[in-house]
């Protein structure tokens, strides 16, 4: 069994920083479980562009508020804590906080721990 508590991630090299992002990495690839769990927080004053074209993403919003933009249909969709939206066809999004958001996100494949966006918008593909 694994145990983690965010608490002893803060501050280490699990806890990974990007342009309006901050990611506490809960589980990675090197833990064997086929996902990775994430603790994110999205900052406010950032439009984040994110298009996953090497994973899959699911986010669940427990604080905070503001929205995500669909960027293939138009479609913007609130997002306040019990709202998740799942990228199962790789969508390319865009999302913004109004009130910094907590999510807690799961990758499919697993991110290693050092991931950040490209000027795409993704992570590298898994090399395992
Ligand atoms: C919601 C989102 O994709 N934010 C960017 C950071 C990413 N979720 C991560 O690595 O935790």
């Amino acid at each position: 069994m694994i145990i983690r508590d965010l608490a002893d991630i803060v501050g280490t090299d699990m806890d990974v920083k990007g342009k309006g992002w901050t990611s506490r990495r809960l589980l990675l690839a090197k833990d064997g479980m086929g996902f990775s769990l994430h603790d994110t927080l999205i900052h406010v004053g950032y439009e984040l562009h994110l298009h996953y074209v090497n994973h899959l993403e699911a986010v669940y919003c427990i604080e905070g508020k503001g929205r995500i933009l669909d960027k293939a249909t138009g479609k913007v969709t609130d997002l306040h804590p019990g709202v998740v939206y799942a990228l199962n066809e790789h969508d390319d999004h865009m999302i913004e906080a109004d009130e910094e958001m907590r999510m807690v996100c799961v990758f499919n494949p697993p991110v290693t721990g050092t991931e950040v966006h490209d000027e795409t918008g993704a992570y590298p593909a898994a090399t395992e």
